[in-house]
């Protein structure tokens, strides 16, 4: 056996382009049978109508699994981008695995099956167990692995004839030819993909034909917004998106539906239509998340339009020891939110609007939860389809498991907007930024340079006590040099800011926010 092995030379070394030739012509066709797999996968998931396709499984999968930490990391890496980065992520490790099994396939088929058969069962089990997976969110995964798997039988079996140094050129042509012809099925394939997932234009559309109450206005109230500092009302465009959804959940108007249950006396289903005939509430709340960092930028202030969740709950009478809701997105996010505060006189809501147009698709259209106080993770669900009157001894909701505290009261926070850490002339220089402590109230704002004592700023308007508050200060005969920045806020109470720092986890970050400018 071994002299054998001695006295013939491999196969691949008697090639003319030897072990290299066959390597990456392997790689290739790896990397195309993956590709057509995904094509197909994407073809089956519009069919089905489901978002599934293989990416998104195993990224959702990714998703309800990473710790804080890394959630935290990628939202400071790639911001609000994170989910586009995850996508890119995730299809490069696909190919780099494909390509590795394209290789190995050239001489053991089934060495090179083995990996797509893993990352198929992967995807499979990962979009089978998903809450917003439906029964057949598993085809998607499986369609592409078997196109996968049959593509790359195409090429090892074309491979073969190389492989044993049979070749006059007509092999070298056929592989080329082969290749041409698979990158361009997946090409057609994938676009094919893309006409049948037409939910996506179709919800598009329903949301434009919305004709929803108005405002009386979109301005900001008069003397809320300070100069210099962010404007106090964030544009749509611009409000930071924080969510686990990969592929945001399409869900017409016509189609959307609430339950209200649980602990109740009457259960509650309620239309977009029969929202739309109660009783229109406009109201301006910032919304914050939780994992923002001290100075970031995961807070926005918004015009909300919807009903009043409060008539809504007690129409459905909650019994006497019911103390939370536990709301559930069409994608299965749920939020644990204390019924004290959907009851009392902060108004929660279910929005429907935001800033006089239909909620954005990304922002939870066509109906998503807004309680002031309250930060996103607890309360702010978006894509509602569900909401049950319970306890909180009775279930956790998407974030407690992973390490975030039950309970998310916003904190009181503050942030210098300018000068954003750029260099400022000397002279007169303007501080300006935000604060908030939503329901509670903002009372006062200082600022301090490098550590001295704390000088009061001029704060702007108060709209109401649940929206942040702007504020700015002059800083008189700003001196060369470097420079450290630090603003504290006060509640309505008077109480200031925690000082200490503490990381978004698990219930919100404390802290200065401290920022260092050049004064030239
Ligand atoms: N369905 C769903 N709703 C959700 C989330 C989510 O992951 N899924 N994230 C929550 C969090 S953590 C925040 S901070 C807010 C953000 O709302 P926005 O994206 O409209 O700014 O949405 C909340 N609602
Ligand atoms: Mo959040």
């Amino acid at each position: 056996m071994n002299q054998q092995l001695v006295d013939q030379p491999r196969a691949s070394e008697r090639h003319p382009e030897g072990r290299n030739g066959i390597r990456w012509r392997g790689a290739l066709g790896g990397i195309l049978a993956a590709l057509s797999g995904l094509a197909a996968g994407s073809v089956a998931a519009g069919l089905l109508g489901t978002s599934q396709t293989p990416v998104v499984a195993i990224g959702s999968a990714f998703i309800d699994r990473v710790p804080p930490w890394l959630k935290d990391l990628a939202i400071s890496w790639f911001g609000t981008n994170d989910k586009t980065a995850l996508r890119v992520g995730i299809v490069i490790v696909l190919l780099a695995l494909a390509a590795l099994g394209g290789i190995l396939a050239v001489r053991r088929y089934w060495a090179g099956a083995l990996i797509i058969v893993v990352l198929t069962g992967a995807a499979v089990i990962a979009a089978a167990t998903r809450a917003d997976a439906g029964q057949t969110g598993f085809l998607p995964s499986a369609v592409a692995g078997i196109t996968a798997l049959i593509i790359l039988r195409l090429f090892s079996r074309r491979l073969e004839p190389l492989l044993q140094g049979l070749d006059d050129g007509v092999g070298r042509r056929g592989f080329l030819q082969l290749s041409a012809g698979v990158a361009i099925g997946a090409a057609a394939v994938g676009l094919l993909g893309r006409v049948v997932s037409g939910n996506r234009a179709a919800v598009a559309d329903a949301r434009k034909a919305l004709n929803l109450p108005k405002p009386p206005s979109l301005d900001a109230p008069a003397g809320a917004q300070a100069e210099g500092a962010v404007p106090w009302v964030t544009p749509n465009d611009d409000f930071y998106r924080i969510d686990t959804a990969l592929s945001v959940p399409q869900i017409l108007p016509s189609d959307w539906k609430l339950r209200i249950h649980g602990m109740v006396d009457r259960e509650i289903e309620l239309s977009f239509d029969d929202l739309l005939k109660r009783p229109v509430l406009h109201k301006w709340v910032t919304l914050t998340c939780v994992s923002n960092e001290v100075g970031g930028d995961l807070i926005g202030n918004a015009m909300w339009s919807g009903v009043l969740l409060k008539d809504l709950l007690q129409e459905a009478g909650p019994s006497a020891d019911a103390d939370a809701i536990q709301s559930t997105s069409k994608d299965g996010f749920t939020a644990g939110t204390p019924l004290s505060t959907l009851l009392d006189d902060r108004q929660a809501m279910l929005a429907y609007a935001m800033n006089g147009q239909p909620l954005p698709v990304e922002h939870g259209f066509p109906v998503r939860i807004v309680v002031p106080g309250l930060y996103g993770y607890v309360s702010a669900t978006k894509w509602l389809t569900d909401i049950e009157v319970t306890r909180f001894d009775q279930f956790e909701a998407y974030w407690t498991p992973r390490g975030w505290s039950a309970l998310g009261p916003i904190k009181l926070s503050s942030r210098i907007d300018v000068p954003g850490g750029k260099e400022v002339p000397a002279g007169q220089v303007t501080v300006a930024g935000v604060a908030w402590d939503q329901h509670v109230g903002v009372s006062k704002v200082e600022v301090r340079v490098d550590g001295g004592p704390w000088h009061e700023a001029t704060l702007a308007t108060d709209a109401s006590i649940d929206t942040w508050r702007q504020w700015h200060w002059t800083w008189d005969n700003a001196p060369h040099g470097m420079h450290m920045l630090q603003s504290r806020a006060f509640d309505a109470k008077g109480n200031p800011q925690v000082e200490s720092s503490a990381p978004p986890a698990p219930n919100g970050a404390t802290g200065l926010h401290t920022v260092s400018v050049k004064v030239n």
